[in-house]
This record gives C-alpha cells, structure tokens and sequence, in this order.
C-alpha cells in the first residue's frame, strides 16, 4: 500500500534518526553471534526479549559497603529495585531451592539476578554460594550480578569462575565533586570515609572493574539514577566514557525519591526527572550508546517478566510444598525456549521486511506522537485498558514505531477507588497517559471511553492481539489519513 504524503507541513523532528526505530534489536542485527547469544533471551540486555523472557531476583544480599542519598536500608537498593522492602532475605540454600521452584514453573524465566536489596558483592560469601551452586545445579540459567562496584575489582576472577556473563554497574558519576553531592560515605578498608575522598575511591573502583570485567569477556550494562540539578548535565559524559571502555548497554533510571521512603533526598525534597527530561537524556546519549528504556527498578525479590511480580507465588512456605523434577524441568524448558526464539527470529524477519517496505514507499510528513499500548508479553496487544497495571509507550513517526517508555496505571494511588483529592483511579490512570494521542489494548469499556476521548486521547480496541509495532503504525497511518496529525506545533510530548 502506499502512503499518501499529506501536505508540506514540516516535521518535528524525532530524537531518533535512523531508517525504522531507535530498538536495541536493529542495534542487535548488527552484533557478533557471540554477543547475540548471551543477549537474545535476556529481558534486560534485549528489549526484544523482554516481552518473551522473566528474570528473578534472589535476596541474598542485606549489606551495603555504601551509603547512597536515594536509599534507605529498610528498603530496597534503589540500583536495581523499586523502594519497597523484600519480604524475605534468603539464605543461598533457600535461593536455589526458591530459583529451581521458579524455573520448573515458569520456564520463560531464563535469567537470575542478585541485585540486593544491599550489594551483592559487599555479600560475597552468600552472593557466590548462590551462584556456584546454580552454575551446576541448573546450568540452563543465566546468571546476572548488580552492583554499585566498590568491592568489583576483587570480585572480577570469582565471577568470572561462575560462568556470569552479564553484569550491572551502577555508575551515577566520573566526578568526585558530583559524587560527594550521591554519597556522603563509602566503606573502605575498614574505615568510613566521606564525601570527596570516598567517591573519589568509589569512582576508581567502578571504572577499574568496568575495564577488568571487558577484558574478561563480561557483558556489562551500566545503570545511571537521573538526579535533577545533581548529574543531570553529567550523565552524556558517563556516557560517552563507558561506552570507550566498552560497556555494552547504558541504563539511565529516574531518581525515585518519595519523602515517605526515608531517603535523603526523598526528604530533602530532591525531585525525580520528569518523563521528558528522561527521554531527552536517553535520546541525546543514544548517538554515543545503546540506550536501555524498558528498565522497571525492580524489586530484590522480584520473578516474573519485567513489569510483572509473582514474588507471591513462591514465597518458602509455599516452595516446601512443591515437587520439583529440575531434570524434567530442563526438557521442558528447552522446548519451550526453542519455540519462542523460532517466533522472535520469525518477528524479527517479518520486521526487517516492513521496514524495507516502508523505507520505499513515499514518506509521510506528519509529526510524531506517542501511543500507549497495554500488552501483557509476546509483542501483543492483549490487555484490557482497566486490568492493564502498566502501559508501554511508543513513538510513531514518519520513520517508524520506536519503544520509548513504560508509565504505570494507576501511578498516584495504591489502588483505592479514590485518593485525598477525590480523583479516581481511572481518572489518575488516563492522567498518567498525558501526551499520548491514542492507546492501544484488546478491549475497553464505556466510562474509559468516553473520559479517555474527553482528555484527547483516542481509545482503541481495534488491534487486539496483533503485533504492536504494527498495529501502532497501522493507527499511525489512520490517523494521518484522517488528518489528525499534521499540526506541527503541537507538542509531541507532554510530562505526565
Ligand atoms: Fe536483574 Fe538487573 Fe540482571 Fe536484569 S534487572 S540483575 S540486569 S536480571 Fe533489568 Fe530490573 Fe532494570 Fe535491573 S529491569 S532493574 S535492569
Ligand atoms: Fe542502597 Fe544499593 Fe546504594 Fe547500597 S548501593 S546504599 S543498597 S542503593
């Protein structure tokens, strides 16, 4: 079909430039098999993989060798986990058996992190327990360590001898005089030692264990909390170092600094970027870097696919009761891997195509906007608007459909039917979609209907279960057709 190219009217222009979409997956068509095979069913290091594959997070790791302002040790660590205490921290007996449990049960869980809720390897004892004991006991699993990098250096041959090949570090800055404004103290050598001087070590070790790590053939993926007015303007040149040192993959996360969790900055009334500043700061590093934007800060203890928690079902009075045949297990899990990379590798053939197609078909002129979807997993669009806990947002524009971000349903409120205020649910839900121009799910009632249509966003149920990219650029298209995208001046993005 071609594309009609409506009217002259200019195009704003998108923070991604290349023929299709700004995916780690293009990025990823052009990576070394080698690299392809460690990243192809990890849902941090693909966002492709994502939609597919769970991860899960054992805590075994209560202490810290630092103090962070955005953390408070009741709950837990803010590098990879949204505040909330774990409900329980594991002895690496318990983790394995919690980890075999998980794996017999949810066989798309391919990977297990360690990320907390202290750091995992101011933990080593427990934290290489676990992973020794899962490097032979369950082969089948990758294995993935988070951490703020103080003790990495020494831990490099150790990790390197459990066969872990993915790495987090949290990185928030290279300068000493920034750092001193994240940390006030660091533990080291047996001694606290604050502000300048401690991040200064802090900065040291990070850098000195990225670069140990890469010569070990280690993934690494570098997590960066987005502190407003603190490293904002510093994270382009984290950045820009990291990747000259070889890291893979760059995850800058907004601070999250609510005053009921204790933090420092939480207290100190230290705000958190808006959306838009986030997508600014990854759209302007994404030249220099792969940019990750499907993070979701989990929990210490989460299992499930990103966005999803079912910490619940497997809690230890629960695992006592199960019978697990982990041999039998793996076959399962063997079968059910090779079916879903036989559809990611179809996806991605089918995608390589379309964009061929569109690339020679007559460009549209229309701006771009950005489009809620409500999907549970697969690629799909298959989730209800009112069961949807979270939506993913998507940018369409004249070049293609590339993933931008994720916002919560239900963001203000722990979901009562009203808050203080007397807004509802629904009312915060479609609030939290401000700057959307359409949202994407399998089904939605009347009343969101008619109050989604009130605040300017179209609903759409059209496209239930068809693939996502595709059926935003279908409504991309229906929309330009109709005319409904060609005021340049609006804005394109609206903080929520
Ligand atoms: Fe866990 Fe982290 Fe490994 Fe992933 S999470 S240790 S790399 S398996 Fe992933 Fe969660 Fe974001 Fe972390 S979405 S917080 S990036
Ligand atoms: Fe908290 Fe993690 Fe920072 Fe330690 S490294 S203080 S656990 S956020």
């Amino acid at each position: 079909m071609h594309l009609p190219v409506l009217n002259d009217t200019p195009v704003l222009k998108s923070g991604c430039e290349a023929s299709s979409c700004g995916s780690t997956e293009n990025q990823m068509d052009t990576l070394p098999d080698s690299i392809r095979e460690k990243i192809q069913n990890h849902p941090c290091y693909s966002e492709d993989a994502h939609h597919y594959f769970a991860r899960m997070h054992v805590a075994v790791a209560p202490a810290c060798n630092i103090q962070c302002h955005y953390c408070n040790r009741k709950y837990d660590c803010s590098n990879e986990s949204r505040p909330g205490v774990v409900s329980e921290v594991l002895t690496p007996d318990q983790a394995v058996k919690k980890t075999m449990a998980v794996a017999a049960n949810i066989p798309q869980m391919t990977v297990l992190g360690i990320a907390g809720p202290g750091d995992p390897l101011a933990n080593p004892e427990r934290t290489f327990e676990t992973f020794r004991r899962l490097s032979q006991e369950a082969p089948d699993i990758k294995l993935c360590v988070s951490t703020n990098g103080l003790a990495l250096p020494d831990a490099v041959e150790e990790l390197s001898k459990h066969n872990i090949d993915h790495v987090t570090i949290t990185i928030n800055c290279v300068d000493p005089e920034i750092g001193a404004k994240i940390y006030p103290w660091i533990f080291w050598n047996n001694k606290r030692i604050k502000g300048k001087k401690g991040a200064k070590i802090l900065i040291e070790q990070q850098q000195k264990g990225l670069e140990m790590l890469i010569a070990k053939g280690i993934l690494v993926k570098v997590n960066s909390v987005m502190i407003p007015g603190v490293n904002d303007q510093h994270l382009a040149e984290v950045s820009r170092i990291v990747k000259s040192k070889g890291a893979f993959l760059h995850n800058v996360m907004p601070l999250i600094s609510e005053p009921e969790h204790g933090t420092f900055f939480g207290v100190m009334g230290q705000r958190g970027p808006t959306p838009e500043e986030l997508q600014d700061l990854q759209d302007s590093c994404s030249g220099d870097m792969n940019m990750m934007r499907h993070c979701r800060q989990c929990r210490a203890d989460a299992v499930g696919l990103l966005g999803e928690d079912r910490g619940d079902e497997f809690t230890l009075d629960k695992i006592e009761d199960m019978e697990i045949d982990y041999q039998a297990a793996m076959e399962k899990r063997k079968v059910i891997h090779g079916a879903i990379q036989a559809e990611m590798d179809s996806k991605r053939l089918e995608k390589a195509q379309q964009i061929q197609q569109h690339k020679e078909q007559p460009k549209l002129t229309t701006r771009p906007v950005l489009m809620a979807v409500a999907t549970s997993g697969q690629g799909l669009i298959n989730v209800h608007f009112g069961h949807a806990k979270e939506f993913l947002i998507y940018e369409a524009s004249p070049e293609g459909v590339r993933f931008i971000s994720h916002r919560k349903a239900e963001q203000y409120c722990a979901g009562d039917s009203s808050c203080g205020d007397g807004e509802s649910v629904l009312q915060m839900t479609i609030r939290g979609l401000a700057g959307c121009v359409a949202v994407l799910c399998s089904k939605v009632g009347y009343e969101p209907w008619e109050m989604l249509e009130a605040a300017g966003i179209t609903p759409n149920g059209e496209h239930a279960m068809e693939p996502i990219e595709e059926a935003v650029m279908a409504v991309y298209k229906e929309m330009a057709v109709a005319g409904k995208l060609v005021d340049a001046n609006e804005s394109v993005r609206v903080s929520a």
